[in-house]
Order: C-alpha cells, then structure tokens, then sequence
C-alpha cells in the first residue's frame, strides 16, 4: 500500500465505496487520515462499515474537510455532477482522485538512497490500454526489472507495494481517471489511440480528448509516446514537440511509415520498425506472435515498444519476449493448438466493431458468435467474410444474426458446447475457431468473462485424453 501523505489528522471524504474507494480510504488512514466514506448503495455501504470504514451521507462534514476523494465511476461534471461533488465545490473543498494522491504520495525519503529511482509508466488511450501495460508489464518482468501493474487495468493504485530501487510501475489510466486527478506526473506518457467513447461523461468527444491530453500536460512526462494514427494524436503530437529532430515525443502508427521524425515507431503489414532520425534503428516481425494478433495488437505492440526503448530496454530483449506474451484472457487470447487448429478467446468483443478487429486479426476463421444482441450496423463483420470459413450461432440473437450474415455460411447451434464441439469437428489443419460474440453475454452468462470461461473450458474437453 502506498500510504497518503499530506492529509494526518486532517478530515477526508470519500464517495464510492467499491474498489477505488476502499484502497482510497485504506491508503488515507494509513497516512494518518480521518477517513468517511460515501457510497449511494447500501449494500456497499454496508460491506465497507463492515470492513471497518466509518460511513456518512458527507453533507454536514463538509464544512471542515480538507479533500473529498471520488471513484472513477462517480459523474463528476456531465451529465450532471453527482449532488455531493458540486456540493463539495460549492463549500470550496478540493476534489481529487485516487491517481492525484498516488501522484503526490510516491516519492519517498527512502529514494534518496535508491541507485535509480522508481518510475512510472502511465498508458491511456480508447483501445489497447489494457493489453498494452500488460505488455509492458511482461516485458519487463522477462527482463528481470523490478514491476507492478495496476490502474483501470484492476488493481487500485495506492494498493500497489512501495517501490524499490529501480522498479517501474505501469498504470493503466482512463479518460474518467485523468480527468480529476489533481497530479499527474509519469516519467512516460502513453496515448495508444482516440476513438468515441464515455461522450456522456465527457460532454462529447473534445471534453473526451480534454480528459486524455491532461496526462500529458506541460510539464508533464519526459517522453510522450503517442499513437498518430487518428487527428488528435497527430494535434498532440504536434504540440508537445519542438521540431521534426525532437526524440521526447515518439510516435506511434500502425499502418503508416514514420521516416521522418525525430523518434517514431511503427507496424506495416506486422513488422514493427523503429525509427530515429531516419534511421531505421531495429525491426521485427510480430506476425508470428500469439499474444498479438491483428493490426489493433500490432498498434499495441508499437505503444508497448516504444515505452520500453524509453526505459532503456534492447530491442531484441523486447522482441524475445514479445514471443511469450499470451495475451489478456478474453481478448483474442490464444487458448490452444489442436491437430493444427488454433482456438482463440475474444469474448471481450461485445460489439461489432471489437468483433470485426478480431476477425481481421485471422484467416480461415470457425467463427463462434451470438448473445444479446446490441443495436448498430453490421457492415464491419460482413467486412470480413473473406476471413469467415463458417459462422456458429449461439445465444438470443442467433437467429437474426443468421438473417444478416449473407454471403456467410452459417448454422445455429444454440449453446456453447455445441458450437465449439460443431466448429473444432469440421475444422481444417491452420483454422481457426474463434470466439468473437459480437453481441453482450447476459442472455447465456453472468459476464462476458464467465462465457470466454465457457468456451475455454469446452476447449479443453476437445483434448485426447
Ligand atoms: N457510486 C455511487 N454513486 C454514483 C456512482 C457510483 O455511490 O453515482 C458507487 C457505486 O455504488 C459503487 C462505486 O461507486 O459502489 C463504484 O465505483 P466505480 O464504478 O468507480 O468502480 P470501482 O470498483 O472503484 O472500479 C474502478 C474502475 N471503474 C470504473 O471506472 C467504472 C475500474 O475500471 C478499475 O479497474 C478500478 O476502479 C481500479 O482502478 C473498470 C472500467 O469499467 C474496468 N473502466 C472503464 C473502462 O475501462 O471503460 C473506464
């Protein structure tokens, strides 16, 4: 845990009492805090008294608190600030997040002793961010550096352990995150892309991208490595850097050369190639890598690179040990090779669009989709008909799926278990059976996590033996 500091004896709100507020308020007792938290459901309220935390409505104890700390979770501005945040700001009372009061309480006088100090590697972006820390992550640990990872990835940050000589940290940052924190001061920046996303929250897409640039503001990190392939990244990268030989901003693109920059990094056709005032300086093939499949991973893989060239990592270290990345489970997530077909996870594709970057991602596909189905066009799955040997339907929506998958050759199989048992049956040597639903998991399952279980687990009675 990372104790906060700055706050002894002082009175410390904290509303949202799930996995953000509970580290937060863990964290501010640590530190010597007097800790209240909020949470507008009871059942959570409950099981945070229970875990010992004293527990108000906020309102009374405005008056004399020093900070009210908020879970990512909780509106802070649109739609409509929650009532006890804008009551907060009326009283004059700072708000901040659990990311500021990492940002602040980090640095300790244990570092003064530290051959090299700690630093931190903070990723966000729409897509990727994920599979990005968690390949940096991996990366070093192959490498044998000191490393934790956390953030939206899952782990509250203040519950990390206090960092040792050398250690990096990657935090996994999203737009909610970045757009309260009160400090934001990584060593590297991460923006891997900018798609529409959480408009509601942000008040469309430049309060979205407003949130996102915070990460790098000026004096913000050292290097920025920023994804280009969209205008607001190229805009970013543009203003953070101070002419064509500048090596602080490196940037990012899968699909397009980048010769021509001080620093760059890029994949075309699955090789990535770095760049430095240019020179092509390293490259290498990600296509046979597992862990990575497709142009997004590529993307990722780029992102991922080019922070780990910033920590001083060789770039046939970074390559080895993007050979044994596995991947996130449940996003296109290798499960296993069986009489020469592969079976892949992506239950995470909930919708279309994450759909088709998965079926773009392989050949010869055995393509497992259906569930509750959500509104928006299918033109990007048809896209990908040339990839599609066969589609399995499972779930709610199986039927209608059926009706707009023209051109493709499909059949209902209801089930999980029929569809994999039906797909890995006909399948050829080099197929792949991918599960990519295309559509949520509530009609069959708890989560999309409990269905790519499912599938895993079918995958494995397959097996001889
Ligand atoms: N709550 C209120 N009032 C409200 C809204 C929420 O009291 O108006 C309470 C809820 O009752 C609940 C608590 O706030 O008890 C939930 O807080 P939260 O939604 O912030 O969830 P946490 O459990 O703290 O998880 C958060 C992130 N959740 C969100 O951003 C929505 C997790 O990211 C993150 O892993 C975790 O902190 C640790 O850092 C998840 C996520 O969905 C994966 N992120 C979004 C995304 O990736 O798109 C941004």
């Amino acid at each position: 845990m990372i104790p906060v500091q700055g706050y002894a004896g002082r009175k410390v709100g904290v509303l949202g009492l799930g996995r953000t507020g509970l580290s937060a308020a863990r964290a501010l007792a640590e530190g010597g805090a007097d800790v209240i938290g909020w949470d507008d459901s009871e059942t959570t309220r409950d099981a945070a008294a229970g875990a010992g935390v004293a527990v108000s409505r906020l309102t009374r104890e405005l008056d004399d608190m020093a900070l009210l700390v908020v879970s990512p979770g909780v509106p802070h501005l649109y739609p409509e600030p929650h009532p006890l945040i804008a009551a907060a700001q009326e009283a004059g009372v700072p708000v901040d997040n659990d990311i500021g009061l990492f940002f602040r309480s980090l640095a300790t006088g244990e570092w003064d002793r530290f051959a090299s100090p700690p630093r931190v590697v903070a990723v966000t972006g729409s897509n990727g961010k994920s599979t990005t820390c968690a390949l940096i992550h991996h990366v070093l640990r192959e490498a044998g550096k000191p490393t934790q990872l956390a953030g939206n990835i899952g782990r509250p940050i203040l519950d990390i352990d206090p960092p040792g000589d050398g250690e990096v940290i990657v935090l996994e940052l999203s737009s909610y995150q970045l757009e309260l924190a009160r400090a934001l001061t990584p060593d590297i920046g991460v923006l891997t892309n900018l798609t529409p996303d959480h408009l509601d929250r942000h008040g469309g897409i430049g309060g979205y991208f407003a949130a996102k640039r915070r990460l790098f503001a000026e004096g913000g990190p050292d290097r920025a490595v920023i994804g280009i392939d969209e205008k607001e990244g190229r805009f970013l990268a543009g203003q953070l850097s101070q002419g064509k030989s500048d090596v602080a901003v490196i940037r990012v693109s899968s699909g397009r050369k980048l010769a021509d920059h001080g620093w760059a990094v890029f994949a075309r056709k699955g090789f990535l190639s770095e760049y430095r005032k240019g020179r092509q300086v390293a490259s290498f093939d990600m296509r046979p890598m597992r862990g990575l499949p497709g142009a997004h991973n590529h993307q990722n893989g780029c992102a991922a690179y080019a922070a780990l060239r910033c920590l001083g990592i060789a770039p046939r270290l970074i390559e080895d040990a993007f050979q044994t990345f596995r991947g996130l489970a449940h996003r296109s997530q290798f499960i296993a090779e069986i009489d020469g077909v592969a079976f892949v996870n992506d239950s995470k594709a909930t919708n279309v669009d994450a759909a088709a970057k998965a079926l773009g991602a392989f050949a010869n596909i055995r393509w497992i989709a259906g569930g509750r189905g959500k509104d928006g066009a299918i033109e990007p799955l048809l896209a990908c008909s040339g990839n599609i040997r066969k589609a399995y339907l499972i779930g709610e929506n199986a039927e209608q799926l059926a009706r707009t998958l023209t051109g493709i050759e499909h059949e209902i199989c209801e089930t999980m278990e029929a569809a994999v048992a039906r797909a890995a049956g006909e399948a050829d040597p080099g197929d792949t059976v991918l599960l990519a639903p295309a559509a949520a998991s509530f009609d069959q399952y708890r989560d999309f996590e409990a269905r790519g279980d499912d599938f895993v687990a079918q995958v494995a009675r397959l097996r001889p033996g």
